[in-house]
């Protein structure tokens, strides 16, 4: 129902949406109930001349009830709202299927790099394809994500995937999404990192298996190079930076 206007792009992002709607659909119907007696109540009570106000101590079991049935239903509601959001917590970050590939991403101060299993489908073989601020994944496969941070906590938050996982230095967090949808969308830091915070977003890349192996072959070879570091050779603009530096436009 949400997707209509927020757009759902993996396979448990329905489950959250749902569940923030049944959430928002309890306590939106109570909220109403209860400000329409308050309101009611305070209209039908009003100050009248010569009529004395009551004084109510709330001993009486009758008067008790307008306290202990709400009492009991918040619990009821309570319970309903813990068991729906264990199922969906369970599906999203406990219990995870069989990947069909693994991605590894670093969170640093302040730019995402993905490594990419590349054509083999495995991690840390040659073929890895390293990127920076571009996450590339296969529709309706399922991927193992393994969470670095080189610094300081950072969150990795892809919000069309409903998605949200903190990077903790040291230690490698696994995760896992399904994309079910093409097209290319934000990801983002969800946790104030540094000055930095706000600069640094990515990209995630939904495509379709044609196009996923497109982009590999095109992406695997000239990845592999720039991906050497850049220290031993000076740093010189490149062309299009340099003309747009110095204004010229040849
Ligand atoms: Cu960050």
């Amino acid at each position: 129902m949400i997707s209509w206007y927020l757009a759902q792009a993996s396979s448990y992002a329905a489950d959250v949406d749902n569940l923030i709607l049944l959430i928002g659909i309890i306590v939106g119907v109570w909220f109403v109930v209860a400000e329409l007696v308050l309101f009611g109540l305070i209209f039908k009570f009003r100050a009248r001349e010569g009529v004395r106000a009551l004084y109510v101590a709330g001993e009486d079991p009758k008067e008790k009830r307008w306290v202990s049935y709400p009492h009991h239903a918040v619990l009821v509601f309570d319970i309903i709202i813990v068991v729906a959001a264990l199922r969906v917590w369970n599906d999203v970050k406990i219990w995870s299927p069989q990947p069909d590939e693994q991605v590894r991403i670093i969170a640093q101060q302040w730019a995402w790099t993905f490594v990419h299993a590349g054509p083999d489908g495995k991690l840390d073989t040659p073929d890895d394809i390293r990127t920076v601020e571009d996450l590339n994944v296969q529709l309706d496969r399922t991927y193992q994500f393994e969470l670095h941070s080189k610094d300081v906590l950072h969150s990795f938050s892809v919000p069309v995937f409903r998605l949200k996982q903190d990077a903790v230095p040291g230690r490698a967090i696994l995760g896992w999404f399904k994309p079910t949808r093409v097209g290319t969308f934000d990801v983002q830091c969800a946790e104030i990192c540094g000055i930095g915070h706000g600069l640094m977003p990515g990209r995630i890349h939904i495509r379709t298996r044609e196009q996923h192996l497109a982009w590999m072959a095109g992406a695997a070879r000239p990845t592999l190079a720039s991906a050497e570091p850049a220290a031993t050779a000076p740093a010189l603009p490149t062309p299009a930076l340099a003309r747009a530096v110095t204004g010229g436009t040849r």
